[in-house]
């Protein structure tokens, strides 16, 4: 069970406009898994507010050469990149040995704002009044980035996550958030639901091969991680961010200073991760559970993690990416 005041705004689907439910009435809609209905807008499959949010971002948002945009499927390790970069690209500024570093009081959501959601709940709010470089992250699928996303030079790094850990994360976040209706959805559906596409943001294997093949065609674009990367070597993969983001020089010990500041062992100890709530009232230890790598033998029998296996096997075939487990 879920209450209204814990439920993210984006599953809530209120404050629509004329035109957002204009084009709803026109969109293919689906019940669905975590929120009662989904509508389809250029291939994905959105919640009323997020598509309000996603078509207010593609006409109002302008990127700027020196933007950076973070970008994950949900549940693909958003939370820990916006820390990791946040903590990386404002170094000189905040010190990351420091005591009063801004990620021990305030959830790494608050520090970096969610384009689309922002556009949902505040249809006015000003970017261009964030400090360069502007640091802002997205669910938004390459094919529906705002247009200035995609001719400006501004980069992009995006974060997958093995899909089997994904939709683990997904389906405990909803059990806890979803609205009553759906908070009880059987798992044996939603993974139906998962490998037909058909949930939040999906189908995940289009989200991740558009920005795969984005990668490697344009390299100083976009850059592709996986969140079982920095789990082995989160070290390594703050260097590999540092220097495609021309951060310049960083020092080993700042390098090990930045990993255990981001660990989940540090943000999910902290009173604002365990206590603390979202400007929407989200709390913010929802967005640390488990935090690990295979999680999902917790939750999917052996027969559900085949399925799984067998619809990334399909839709992976041939684009070279390889999900470790
Ligand atoms: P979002 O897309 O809704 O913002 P996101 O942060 O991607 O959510 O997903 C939360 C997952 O990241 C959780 O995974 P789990 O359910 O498998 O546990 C959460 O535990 C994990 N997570 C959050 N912070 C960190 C971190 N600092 N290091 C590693 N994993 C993290």
């Amino acid at each position: 069970m879920s209450s209204s005041s814990s439920v993210p705004d984006y599953l809530r689907d209120e404050n629509l406009t004329q035109k957002t439910k204009d084009l709803i009435s026109s969109l293919p809609s689906e019940k669905g898994w975590l929120v009662c209905q989904m509508y389809q807008f250029q291939g994905r499959w959105h919640t009323q507010a997020l598509l309000q949010g996603i078509l207010t971002c593609q006409k109002h948002f302008e990127a700027k050469d020196s933007d950076i945009i973070l970008v994950t499927n949900p549940k693909s390790g958003t939370t820990w990149l916006k820390a990791l970069v946040f903590a990386l690209i404002n170094r000189h500024k905040f010190p990351v040995y420091s005591g009063d570093h801004p990620l021990l009081v305030t959830n790494p959501h608050s520090l970096v704002p969610f384009l689309e959601g922002v556009y949902y709940e505040s249809p006015d709010f000003d970017f261009s009044q964030l400090s360069s470089p502007r640091l802002m992250n997205t669910h938004i699928s390459h094919l529906s980035l705002p247009e200035s996303v995609k001719s400006s030079s501004c980069k992009i790094v995006y974060c997958c996550r093995n899909p089997k850990d994904m939709f683990v994360s997904l389906w405990h976040f909803g059990k806890k958030l979803a609205p009553e209706e759906t908070a009880d959805y059987p798992i044996e559906k939603a993974v139906e639901a998962f490998c037909q596409g058909k949930f939040i943001g999906g189908p995940f294997w289009d989200h991740v091969l558009e920005y795969w093949y984005a990668s490697l065609e344009n390299p100083n674009k976009v850059l592709f991680v996986s969140y079982e990367e920095p789990k082995k070597k989160t070290g390594e993969t703050i260097k590999r961010i540092a220097e495609f983001l021309g951060c310049g020089f960083v020092g080993e010990e700042e390098v090990r200073a930045i990993v255990k500041l981001c660990s989940f062992e540090s943000l999910s100890s902290l009173e604002v991760n365990r206590e603390g709530k979202l400007p929407s009232g989200m709390e913010t230890r929802a967005f640390f559970r488990k935090g690990e790598v295979g999680g999902w033998r917790d939750t999917l029998t052996e027969s559900l993690a085949e399925v799984i296996d067998r619809t990334i096997e399909e839709k992976f075939q041939g684009s070279g990416l390889k999900f470790s487990c």
